[in-house]
């Protein structure tokens, strides 16, 4: 579709355009668009901007992904038609593994999204077809089904667009959190350890820039960024500016 460029929601026409372009080449399942829905009203409340809070969280979750051992992303049919490329930079960057873990899991989605992440330059794409061999305890979605060395073995995860049933069951296995949701009153943005509450497509370019920039520091910095953010309170300032002052 032609979105004329002055048109005053053009941004957020475009990156709907993003989302239905995925799901016709089969990435996105028709239930992302009906998901996409949900996060664009609350990117509505927000202002359509990345607040402070999505930017102190930005920069808690680059550092979070740098310090650990075996960092793990997992990416979905959204992920994928919003921010393949930038997915693949930041995971080149803090050395984080990429796996494919969906909730409307279908052997075709899995090869399409394994495409085009391979397409963007992506080297290794864990968690395709019978290489989600283990299972995560106590869980009955489809999400359950992970790789032996991305997803199960990692210490740290970075799960966007997630839902809260895996999100708890992957902390409740000792499993360090972050997520992008843009709704922080869901179950997946009170469980995880560190929430951004912005939208993956200014998400991801934030965490880029933090890890360029945090590389670069003593690792003591980032430990302290990390041991003083407080997800709580962050999510409290996101709920702060959708309340505003009417
Ligand atoms: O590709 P699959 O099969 O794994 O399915 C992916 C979806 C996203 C359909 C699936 O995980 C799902 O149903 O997600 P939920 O439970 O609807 O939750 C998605 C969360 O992400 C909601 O809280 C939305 O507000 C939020 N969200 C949606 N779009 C964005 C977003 N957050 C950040 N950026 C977005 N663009």
């Amino acid at each position: 579709m032609n979105i004329p460029s002055n048109h005053p929601r053009a941004k957020s026409l475009y990156i709907r355009e993003l989302l239905v372009t995925g799901f016709r080449n089969g990435l996105v399942a028709p239930e992302g668009l009906i998901a996409h829905g949900r996060g664009e009203a609350f990117d509505y409340l927000l202002g359509e901007h990345t607040t402070k809070a999505a930017r102190d969280a930005a920069n808690a979750a680059s550092s979070m992904l740098l310090l650990s051992k075996y960092p793990v992303i997992s990416v979905n049919g959204n992920v994928t038609a919003l921010c393949a490329k930038g997915i693949i930079e930041l995971s080149h960057v803090t050395g984080a593994a990429i796996e494919v873990n969906l909730f409307y899991r279908t052997t075709e989605r899995e090869m399409a999204i394994e495409k085009e992440l391979k397409k963007n330059k992506a080297k290794t794409i864990l968690g395709i077809g019978s290489e989600a061999s283990m299972r995560i305890p106590e869980l009955q979605s489809e999400r359950r089904r992970v790789d032996p060395n991305g997803i199960y073995k990692a210490d740290t995860l970075l799960v966007p667009l997630e839902d809260g049933d895996r999100a708890e069951a992957l902390v409740n296995m000792g499993k360090t959190v972050i997520t992008i949701d843009l709704n922080p009153l869901s179950r997946t943005a009170k469980v995880a350890h560190i929430t951004i509450v912005d939208n993956i497509i200014r998400a991801i370019p934030e965490m880029i820039v933090a890890a360029k920039q945090l590389k670069e520091k003593n690792a003591s910095v980032m430990k302290r960024i990390v041991e003083e953010f407080d997800n709580k309170a962050n999510l409290a300032k996101s709920l702060n500016i959708i309340r505003g002052d009417i």
